[in-house]
């Protein structure tokens, strides 16, 4: 599948024009060990690969506004034979130009004797303190030249500003590019999560499940998993982030399924709660259905001009109308809703921002109050329940489950897109897909 190139030139060109006289400075995340000498596999930062697509470490951008020449400085490891016979083959530096279209390129070996220059006429100086070493020295150093600078020339840094302030609005809003990534993602992810619902059995291990989860994203040709994959059966769906996967599925426990895949490192992110048995009945299948209903009620808010508040409410209000129905809380959904005892097992928030990062840059409030749903923005809407051991002496029966059911949506012009709609929502179909996966190999005991 071709996806569509990047416009990393027009979104440079968006933040140089919002830098006004400053300079931006990103340096690529650092590489993270293990244990030992043995590293992750390496994952790009999401700015600089936003701006660039530059996905190697040991690398750092400067851009310059204001009319600077050189507005695009790039810094990068030159060649190194030896290096390279471990860690693959270099670009030479004018071929990097090139094809990052920058206006100049550097050993990044350079960058302590270049970087304070570049960046002391520079007005403000958009960096995030503490990101490296070496770039916070560089600043360090662009600051104390700076100062001298003004005193001599009216302009020089003066001070240090967080480059999200330029750079998480812009990656609220998604384009054409970005959009294509986060639907094949989610395409995939869909299409996993089916065959990770297929493995669920009374019996199997949460890891069996958690395997063809992956398989499926890695056979799709996906990046892998954009987070570490939930699989919780019973009362382990009652740790938000649990993430063990080691437990053996019981024969009445509901299997919470959280998972997404990345291509090219935008997220997809998906939940689905199926029992193992394939059927429900009694207070969990009221709890399931109740889920669905805020689920329901909350995407049906996400269009133009709602705030993710009004589907926060929504999802709320659902959940507390199903609470106080089938008597779990006291009241009316207003009451429960004024007195926040829904929060009790909804403690969470509806939805987040989706993209490079699962929970994605970007504010949910500005000085105007909830941000406004625009046609480009990606999020996700997934309200759940969750009754651990001992949180509801009342009705035994549903303690020790938690049910959560997550889609991801696009804001269009019209409305919203819900980009996982590949998979079902029914329990009745859901239920289908339970254990009709071969079996998978067993681990010895
Ligand atoms: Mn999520």
């Amino acid at each position: 599948m071709t996806l569509p190139p990047h416009p990393h030139r027009a979104r440079r060109e968006t933040v140089l024009r919002r830098l006004g006289r400053g300079a931006m400075l990103l340096p690529a995340a650092p590489a993270r060990f293990r244990s030992g000498d043995s590293e992750y596999r390496y994952r790009p930062d999401s700015e600089l690969l936003y701006l660039t697509g530059w996905q190697g470490e040991e690398c750092a951008i400067v851009l310059r506004g204001g009319g600077a020449d050189h507005p695009f400085t790039l810094f990068v490891p030159e060649r190194d034979p030896e290096a390279e016979r471990w860690t693959g083959p270099r670009p030479e530096l004018d071929e990097v130009r090139e094809r990052l279209g920058a206006d100049a390129v550097f050993p990044i070996s350079e960058f302590s004797a270049r970087a304070p220059a570049l960046l002391a006429p520079a007005g403000r100086i958009f960096y995030r303190l503490g990101a490296s070493r070496r770039c916070d020295d560089a600043v360090r150093e662009a600051l104390a030249r700076g100062r001298r600078l003004r005193a001599r020339e009216g302009r020089g840094a003066t001070g240090v500003i967080d480059p999200g302030e330029i750079l998480d609005g812009m990656r609220r809003i998604k384009d054409a590019a970005e959009i294509a990534r986060i639907r094949e993602a989610a395409r995939i992810t869909a299409a996993a999560l089916r065959e990770g619902i297929g493995a669920v059995r009374a019996g199997a291990g949460e890891w069996e499940v958690e395997a063809a989860v992956e398989g499926g994203f890695r056979r799709r040709g996906a990046d892998g998993p954009a987070f570490a994959t939930i699989v919780a059966a019973g009362e382990n769906a009652c740790t938000l982030h649990y993430a063990a996967n080691d437990a053996r599925i019981g024969e009445g426990e509901m299997v919470l399924i959280d998972a997404g895949a990345a291509v090219e490192c935008y997220a997809a992110d998906v939940s689905r709660t199926v029992p193992a048995a394939g059927r429900l009945a009694g207070a969990r299948r009221e709890a399931w259905q109740t889920v669905l209903e805020a689920h329901r009620a909350a995407t049906a808010k996400c269009a133009p001009g709602a705030t993710l508040a009004d589907v926060h409410e929504a999802a709320c209000r659902a959940i507390a109308e199903g609470l106080g129905d089938w008597g779990v809380v006291e009241g009316t959904a207003d009451e429960i809703l004024e007195r926040g005892d829904h929060r009790r097992f909804f403690p969470h928030r509806t939805s987040h921002w989706l993209g490079l990062d699962t929970h994605d840059a970007g504010d949910y409030r500005d000085a105007h109050g909830p941000v406004r749903l625009e046609p480009g923005m990606v999020f996700t809407v997934e309200p759940g329940l969750y009754f651990p051991p001992g949180s509801c002496p009342g009705r035994p029966e549903l303690e020790g489950c938690g049910i959560r059911i997550e889609d991801d949506l696009l804001i269009t012009p019209e409305g919203a897109e819900v980009l996982t709609g590949d998979l079902p929502l029914a329990l009745e179909a859901l239920g289908e897909m339970v254990g009709t996966g071969a079996p998978a190999g067993r681990r010895a005991e």
